[in-house]
């Protein structure tokens, strides 16, 4: 049996960064609905994730995505983040907004383009070294829609040489997290598709590079707990992006769509004893709150990771392994599910059911009970920041 003392002990111990872009507007390519009250600066940004962290306890790094969280000075900006209790996490480039990128960005098959996407890579490490971040997150919307359209193998040695170059700029314990993805906006062919290709420019770059697992960038039906035992079998399991999908890449509340699927994942890390920082995988979100108010979302998605992760250290190992070896197919099953099946939210609470958290070593609270958060918080912080709504420049709004 687990004993629930080392339980709560790994749940407070656990780092869930959140990303500066699901503070702000956010919509589909139909819509951008905006809210009162969303940041509109970086520094606005990182006052959120530090709300979220206040809340949370667990929350104590923001990722940032250059340009949209462009700043003159990146140390007054990691300074400002110290100030408000959190630091400044993965930075994320984009090589995916300029007219110059519609056929590729590292890949593309003018040099002239390839150059200025490499760039861009080699100016976020720069940030890096001002911000202190390790991490360097790599997403490349590179692809093709038609067959034909460019050369596939061509393609892949271009984007293996924009990489080395950035992987040569990295120092100290910087890292390179390889993000893939199915398809989007691509619909032929993507350049970095899957774990497998992400994987392979990985080893070839060397210990300073490793996979992100998007959860929502599969085809639908893809077991990505396997691909988590795979990758944490070859140390090559860098960070996740956790969000829900019932479709495509929705980037809905992570746990929300499939909590099952989010148990199974983060049962294969506590398998692989790979749940604390210092084993280095950077546990992110990567998600967008179109609909529902941002702050609580995304508190609610922390939560969400963590009763997985309680669920998971509530898996009587001893005994798995016991039927497994045995070849007890129904009782190994059972003993899985009955972790899964457990109610693990008063794990989690800092205080008797509906208590707000507060900052502490006991801290947790279930995010569906933060009245004090979703009403009157919200409210002073939309009438401060005075209606002045950006829109989200990745998802802005579209005919
Ligand atoms: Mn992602």
């Amino acid at each position: 049996m687990a004993d629930l003392n080392a339980v709560k002990q790994a749940l407070r111990e656990q780092r869930i960064e959140t990303p500066s872009w699901a503070f702000g507007n956010s919509g589909t390519r139909f819509k951008v609905f905006a809210q009162a009250g969303v940041p509109r600066t970086p520094e606005e940004k990182i006052a959120d994730a530090a709300t979220v962290h206040r809340f949370t306890g667990v929350a104590p790094s923001v990722a940032l995505h250059i340009p949209w969280d462009k700043v003159g000075d990146y140390s007054k900006l990691s300074d400002f983040a110290a100030e408000n209790g959190i630091r400044l996490g993965a930075i994320n480039t984009n090589v995916f907004q300029d007219d110059d990128y519609k056929l590729g960005s590292v890949t593309n098959p003018d040099p002239a383009v390839r150059r200025k996407a490499t760039d861009h890579l080699l100016e976020a490490v720069d940030i890096m070294d001002q911000t202190g971040s390790r991490d360097l997150k790599l997403w490349f919307s590179d692809g093709l829609n038609y067959p034909g359209q460019d050369d596939l193998r061509l393609r892949q040695d271009r984007l293996a040489a924009a990489l080395r170059e950035a992987y040569d700029r990295l120092s100290g314990d910087q890292r390179i997290l390889l993000e893939y993805k199915l398809f989007e906006p691509a619909f032929y062919a993507t350049d970095v598709p899957d774990w497998g290709t992400s994987y392979a420019h990985c080893v070839e770059l060397g210990p300073k590079a490793t996979v992100c697992i998007d959860t929502g960038h599969h085809a639908p039906g893809t077991n990505i707990e396997f691909i988590v035992s795979f990758l944490l079998r070859q140390g090559k399991l860098g960070a996740f992006d956790f969000n829900s999908r019932f479709y495509a890449d929705d980037d809905l509340m992570a746990g929300a769509a499939d909590p099952f699927q989010l148990f199974r994942i983060m049962y294969e890390i506590v398998r692989a004893d790979a749940l604390t920082p210092e084993y280095g995988i950077n546990f992110m979100l990567d998600q967008c709150h179109n609909i529902e108010a941002k702050i609580p979302a995304i508190i609610r998605s922390v939560m969400n990771v963590q009763e997985a992760t309680a669920k998971a250290l509530l898996v009587d190992r001893d005994a798995l392994f016991a039927a497994q070896a045995a070849g007890d197919v129904l009782e190994a099953n059972g003993i899985l599910m009955d972790a899964y099946n457990t109610d693990v939210r008063p794990l989690l609470r800092g205080g008797p059911r509906g208590e707000r958290a507060r900052p502490g070593p006991d801290r947790g609270v279930p995010a569906q009970r933060l009245p004090g958060e979703d009403r009157g918080r919200a409210g002073r912080r939309a009438a401060g920041r005075l209606g002045r709504l950006s829109s989200h420049p990745w998802r802005s709004t579209a005919p």
